[in-house]
């Protein structure tokens, strides 16, 4: 079967009507990877990888971002605007122009993946670098959008949340029930609120006996709800995740406890470490703020959380060229640069031998 969108595939479910436009770029229908290599040593039973990154824009924003925009230009909308750490932006961005309107994107001035920038650019959203973080970007654009004309498409817009949730039922539909664990990154706290709301309906709708435990993870200088108050000044170079006053606070909040589950924090090293991990051992490649998920499982996993036979998965939630200069930055030095001559590569590479 063609993979039609989400919109359409997961009608039933979403808040679809006769006027509701079908937009689509193929969101959805991601990649559930079985790791061949971390699920061993990790002592779990098994270790499984959604790749979000797999998404049209390269995160999991657009199953968000298409039912948003898709309301609103129901809604006969014609001007959509959001605060972004980058890859809302750069969903909202591409969907807006799909559906033919324009975009206007906050994002903090220097700390946005340059992956990112370009895909806003690109689209042609008017973008402005707020000079301070996305805390206060997403301040500004809850006034702007409360009182002018123009639609907001952060995740307190419910329709976001709604379009999220469908992740879940992948997961569960691919593995035929839920995991025991799922762990992802939180940032805004969206997604982990979405995750949950889809778990929870498919639970009610009879499609899955039971419930996973949600695991999630903040970056260490960014931990807002593992300390319990908002952080003042986020630092982490996890910037997706660089936020210090979750909008769906009481939604991760409530995964958490209902779930049986955890919030808990990694650092900036535990972070690259995993990013560098899931490249060399699972061949994927994620962004800082995705490798969150993997980190946060080995801290439980040398914590001793596990017993050798959970399902874990892990949310990757956006992909590795969205931020290539963390990447190149962390294998500084590593390019070898040889003359333009076969012997000289030969000689370098250490082949040795007869010449050919
Ligand atoms: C790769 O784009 O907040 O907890 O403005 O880009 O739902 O916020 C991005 C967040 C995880 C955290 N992983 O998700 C934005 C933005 C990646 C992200 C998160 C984000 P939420």
């Amino acid at each position: 079967m063609r993979w039609p969108g989400i919109l359409a595939y997961f009608a039933e479910y979403l808040p679809v009507t006769a006027a509701t436009p079908l937009l689509t770029l193929e969101e959805g229908n991601t990649p559930l990877i079985r790791s061949t290599s971390l699920e061993k040593r990790l002592g779990v039973g098994a270790l499984f990888f959604k790749f979000e990154g797999m998404n049209p824009t390269g995160s999991f924003k657009d199953r968000g971002m298409v039912v948003a925009i898709a309301k609103a230009k129901e809604e006969g909308k014609e001007v959509v605007m959001c605060a972004s750490t980058g890859n809302t932006s750069a969903s909202a961005a591409a969907y807006a122009r799909r559906a033919g309107l324009s975009c206007i994107v906050l994002i903090p001035q220097g700390k946005i993946a340059l992956g990112k920038l370009s895909q806003a650019l690109m689209h042609g959203a008017r973008v402005l670098a707020v000079r301070g973080n996305f805390d206060d970007a997403l301040r500004i654009v809850r006034f702007i959008t409360a009182n002018y004309p123009v639609a907001l498409v952060n995740s307190i817009n419910p329709y976001r949340i709604e379009g999220q949730k469908t992740a879940a039922f992948e997961v569960v539909e691919w593995l035929e029930g839920v995991p025991d664990i799922l762990a992802l990154p939180v940032g805004n706290a969206g997604n982990i609120t979405a995750y949950w709301r889809g778990f929870k309906e498919f639970f009610e709708r009879g499609k899955t006996r039971a419930l996973p435990k949600m695991f999630g993870f903040q970056a260490e200088g960014a931990c807002p709800l593992v300390l319990g108050k908002p952080v003042e000044n986020p630092q982490t170079v996890a910037t997706a995740i660089r936020i210090g006053n979750p909008a769906s606070w009481k939604g991760a909040i409530a995964a958490r406890d209902e779930s049986g589950g955890l919030i808990d924090a990694v650092s900036d090293e535990e972070i690259l470490l995993a990013q560098r991990m899931l490249a060399e051992e699972e061949g994927l490649f994620v962004e800082p703020a995705s490798a969150a998920s993997l980190a946060g499982i080995m801290k439980k996993a040398r914590e001793g959380v596990f017993r050798g036979k959970e399902t874990v998965v892990c949310i990757l939630t956006g992909h590795g060229l969205k931020d290539p200069d963390i990447a190149v930055r962390q294998n500084e030095g590593k390019i070898e640069e040889v003359e333009p001559r076969e012997e000289a590569v030969v000689e370098l590479l250490g082949l040795g031998g007869e010449r050919p």
